[in-house]
């Protein structure tokens, strides 16, 4: 297993721009919430050791993960931040209702990116069983929302890079 041993979360935190410029949003929903706060207070911390100024970060907390793209959605429309990073925890259960969730989260927050031009991150965990999730949300296997903070912090450095014209794509 891929996962086996490893603490997923590790990073070169020296390599990752300084987020002291940085808005952010964090959307966080409260199914399963003794795994979703976890994942972000993780998130919340990293961007503040990376420089985040707390008046800089916005959170929103939506019912369930199926909510992430409409909370995100408001909170950008509100706070125009430079990422969005959407926490949920959808456990599988004995229907198919996690995989209806997940993929519509998915979908939502790719719509998203896609027509705001910003990042909106999926930091949802999908485990099988409750431990899958506790492993991943400061567990064995580190905290997903730490992850999530780092994929932010390096999505919202190349919007920047971007607005400021220092590397336009050429093909
Ligand atoms: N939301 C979650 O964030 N995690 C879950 O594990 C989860 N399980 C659900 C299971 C069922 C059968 C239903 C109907 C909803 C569940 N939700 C869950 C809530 C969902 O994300 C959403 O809040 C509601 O469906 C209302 O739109």
């Amino acid at each position: 297993m891929a996962s086996a041993l490893k603490n997923l979360s590790t990073y070169d935190a020296d390599q990752l721009p300084s987020a002291a410029e940085m808005i952010f949003g964090i959307v966080v929903a409260d199914w399963n919430a003794h795994i979703t706060h976890a994942l972000y207070a993780g998130c919340y911390d990293t961007l503040v050791q990376h420089g985040a100024l707390p008046e800089n970060i916005h959170t929103m907390q939506v019912p369930g993960s199926f909510e992430l793209p409409a909370g995100a959605r408001m909170l950008a429309g509100r706070h125009n931040p430079d990422a969005v990073i959407c926490l949920g925890c959808v456990i599988k259960g004995e229907t198919n209702h996690n995989e209806y969730i997940n993929q519509a989260v998915a979908t939502g927050l790719t719509n998203l990116s896609i027509a705001s031009g910003r990042a909106f991150i999926f930091g949802v965990l999908t485990p099988n069983d409750e431990q899958q999730a506790l492993d991943r949300a400061g567990g064995q296997y580190g905290n997903k929302g730490v992850e999530a903070a780092v994929t932010a912090i390096r999505m919202a450095a190349l919007k920047r890079e971007g607005k400021e014209g220092k590397k336009p794509i050429g093909f």
